[in-house]
């Protein structure tokens, strides 16, 4: 069917032979989400044929393969990525005539599967894209959680959370492959026995639960490569105690069932903080035990012996989220195949490679040491082994006990899932320069140190095909027009658009381009908002998770600033301004919460101030997703990238604006240190803190009082957060910022204001009086993009990392 050109006849027949097996009805008479979920499989279906041809060739070239296992994958609605990746978006759209149906409400119906949190979740799912589209042979692991990252509700400026049902649409996506379920047990108890053949283990499992894996598609682009993601459910395998149920307790007799069923229920809402409980354990755990098995199996079943595993399986954490595939393929090598620990290890280490996310220490995972010693007791006994070995060789490496015990997994009465980590990879990676050095000189010192050359960086990036061409189909017929289609699996050409940069038509294009973007905007948010927003201003969007180093408050205080301003009628450097946020914050992340409520109470105040509302304007998009993102960025004029230096390990969403033409406000942060790099400093605003100069002033003891005796605008801030807005008070939030008991302002916003006020001051100073210089900025902000693209990152990990080479390479 593939082999055949697909063009709007046959696509007709298909959608049709479909309608009438689903639902045996007339294909004029089929209702949008009949349409929906007819093309869908018919999709679906293709891609299913792309990937077997596509693995049928690398399985007969015996080509190694990367296993890429991920807590999360925030995919975004598949229908619209794989109608474009697959080049067929055309003659769909001819199709659909007959249905009187168009592509973009179909687009409409589909749920944002929201299988991730933040900035990592989509990381791996534009990794999928990129993989595909390069020809690298790769399948995601996940879990199928049942209800992903909660939808997002403010009631009366507070953020609830309700629940994310994103299968009763994006189901149709999903294959399930009940024949190829495993087993995954927890909790028992072990005996080991000594034989003539050496130790033997005896375990017995009174939990063992049901893994069954549902697969996803995603072409690449243009490609013959299909990426497979999948996704295990949670069963419970003693589904039903028949004895209760034939005595009649229905519900005593279903709860064993629950149970097992927990597992992949839920996705945990937290991004950058860990939380060591016993469901998380299991949800980890579950989702290593089911990838290693199916992984073994597979390569078993080819092979027939695991002696060369390494070489043809790569398989990689992201974060230390899946640490625990490390033990549990010792325990697969040592107890089910017979190798001895030495063999296993090596196998293990020269497969296994992990990548960190994050520097923050209450993001880094911790598991007590006895939860995983009931839970999954000769996975405990396995890497009790692996640090034992470590530390005696440390320890007669370095000389000195004390320096190897550093290092060591266990301590405190926890585990320490990151040294596991590193222990068990043959590489580690950070994920831009700037992390990648903190890391070096921080957490990994001494790691670092042991193991020279084992940590290295490799810099973020994002599909371009969906944040640009997808997202902003005006800047793709623009950037066509221009380069040529080249760019879409070429990125780094996006440089030629440099040559452009005094081409007074191509900037005033660009000018209108970002114009008709903002419009959309201010439609939604006259939609959902019922908000009015001026489409003249210049759009200042901040749009990632909410959290304390990512300084919204910081964003927040301007904002207070100039309305102060406005109010005292200091309006000469007042400019139209238009604040757009969206974040989600964890559900019980109190301090977050009340930022969001903060700006939340901006809003309203400045609606309700005709006076005010003159100049500046404040939107809080609720439910940021995926979706909106796509809707949002494109629109993006500043880009808002505030992170206290030192905190944020990479970014991305960096990326995605200044692909779109935004112009970034930001720290030297991340990988925001390698965006000034590329498009010179000249066309970015910098302000704040370096790195050094934060942990400077931090160890020296940081009080935020005394910035604020100092500074006129700070208390005039405090004074008004204090006073109230719209009858509410900001109290607690002045506390936090000046302190008290704890460290006033933890994350230096008062240091860093007066530079904060200053850049935007330059910034906007500049777009009014000068916009062609400002589009001539954003120009080359597009033009120095492409190494960005995540094509890009996945081909360093492919030869840096992985020793993965494309099919038919
Ligand atoms: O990962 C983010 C970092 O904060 C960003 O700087 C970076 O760009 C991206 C991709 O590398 N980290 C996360 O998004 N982390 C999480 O979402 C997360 C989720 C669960 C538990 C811990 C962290």
């Amino acid at each position: 069917m593939l082999e055949q050109k697909i063009n709007a006849t046959l696509m007709e027949a298909l959608i049709d032979e479909e309608i009438s097996r689903y639902w045996n009805t007339e294909p004029h008479s089929a209702s949008t989400t009949q349409v929906y979920r007819a093309l869908s499989t018919v999709i679906r279906d293709l891609l299913l044929k792309k990937r077997n041809t596509f693995l049928k060739q690398f399985t007969k070239n015996q080509q190694k393969k990367v296993y890429y296992l991920c807590m999360e994958f925030l995919t975004g609605k598949s229908l619209r990525n794989n109608l474009y990746n697959l080049k067929i978006e055309q003659e769909v759209s001819e199709a659909l005539k007959k249905y009187n149906v168009s592509l973009e409400e179909l687009y409409s119906i589909e749920k944002d599967p929201g299988l991730g949190n933040g900035g990592l979740g989509r990381l791996a799912a534009c990794f999928m894209d990129s993989l595909a589209t390069g020809n690298f042979p790769a399948v995601g692991f996940s879990l199928k959680y049942e209800f992903g990252l909660f939808k997002q509700k403010i009631i009366d400026g507070w953020q609830t959370e309700l629940p994310d049902d994103w299968l009763t649409t994006s189901d149709v996506w999903l294959i399930p492959r009940t024949e190829e379920r495993v087993i995954v047990k927890f909790d028992g108890k072990i005996r080991e026995e000594w034989t003539d053949k050496g130790l033997k283990i005896h375990h017995d499992y009174p939990t063992q639960i049901e893994a069954v894996p549902y697969d996803m598609m995603i072409s690449g682009y243009d490609s013959k490569g299909v990426s497979l993601l999948r996704l295990w459910e949670s069963r419970s395998l003693n589904s039903i105690d028949m004895n209760l149920f034939s005595q009649g307790d229905y519900l005593r007799a279903l709860a064993e069932d629950s149970l097992g069923e927990a597992i992949s229920k839920v996705l945990y809402p937290s991004d950058n903080h860990y939380e060591g409980k016993i469901l998380r354990l299991k949800q980890q755990y579950f989702l290593v035990s089911a990838s290693a098995q199916n992984i073994v199996k597979v390569h078993y079943g080819k092979y027939n012996t695991l002696d060369n595993f390494s070489q043809k399986n790569a398989i990689h954490i992201n974060d230390t989220h899946p640490a625990l595939v490390i033990p549990e393929l010792m325990r697969i090598f040592m107890d089910d195949y017979n190798y001895s620990w030495d063999e296993a290890w090596k196998m293990v280490v020269d497969s296994v490679s992990y990548t960190n996310h994050t520097v923050l220490s209450e993001a880094l995972e911790t598991f007590e040491d006895n939860i995983i010693k009931v839970k999954i007791p000769r996975i405990h006994m396995i890497i009790a082994e692996i640090d034992r070995r470590f530390m005696d060789e440390a320890a007669h490496n370095l000389g000195d006990r004390n320096k190897a015990l550093k290092m060591s997994i266990f301590g405190y009465g926890k585990i320490n899932m990151a040294n596991l980590c590193i222990r068990g990879s043959h590489c580690v990676n950070g994920v831009a320069d700037l992390h990648t050095e903190i890391l070096k000189k921080t957490i990994f010192k001494d790691f670092n140190e042991y193991t020279p050359g084992k940590i290295i960086n490799v810099t973020n990036g994002i599909t371009h095909r969906r944040w640009v061409n997808q997202a902003n189909p005006l800047l793709k017929d623009l950037l066509t027009d221009i380069l040529g289609e080249e760019y879409y699996l070429n990125p780094e050409k996006l440089n030629l658009l440099k040559k452009y940069k005094n081409d007074q038509s191509v900037l005033t294009k660009l000018d209108e381009i970002k114009h008709q973007n903002k419009k959309r905007v201010a439609e939604h948010v006259s939609r959902q908002n019922h908000i009015n927003i001026d489409v003249d201003s210049i759009f200042d969007i901040q749009a990632k998770r909410l959290h304390e180093y990512k300084r919204q408050l910081l964003n927040a205080m301007r904002i207070i600033s100039l309305i102060i301003d406005i109010n005292e009628g200091n309006i000469a450097d007042i400019v139209p301004e238009t604040f757009i946020f969206a974040a989600k914050a964890a559900p019980g992340y109190f301090r977050a919460k009340e930022i969001i409520q903060l700006i939340f109470a901006l809003s309203d105040y400045i609606n309700k101030n005709t006076f005010v509302k003159k100049y500046i304007n404040v939107v809080f998009l609720e439910n940021y997703s995926v979706s909106l993102a796509e809707l949002i960025i494109p629109a993006g004029e500043i880009s808002e990238q505030i992170s206290l230096a030192g905190k944020e390990a990479s970014g991305t969403g960096n990326m995605k604006f200044m692909i779109n033409g935004a112009l970034t406000i930001g720290t030297c942060d991340g990988a925001n240190v390698e965006i000034i790099k590329e498009v010179g400093e000249e066309n970015f605003f910098l302000f704040g803190l370096r790195d050094h100069e934060v942990e400077s002033i931090w160890n020296h003891g940081y009080s935020s009082i005394q910035y604020y005796q100092k500074n006129l605008k700070l208390r005039k801030i405090i004074d008004f957060l204090n006073k109230g807005i719209n009858g509410k008070s900001f109290e607690s939030i002045s506390k936090y910022l000046l302190g008290g008991s704890a460290v006033g302002d933890p994350y230096m916003c008062f240091a860093d204001f007066d530079s904060y006020m200053e850049i935007h001051r330059k910034a906007s100073h500049l777009y009014y009086s000068d916009k062609m210089k400002w589009n001539q900025m954003s120009l080359m902000n597009i033009g120095s993009a492409g190494i960005f693209s995540s094509d890009r990152t996945v081909r360093e990990y492919a030869e840096k990392i992985w020793g993965l080479t494309p099919v038919n390479k």
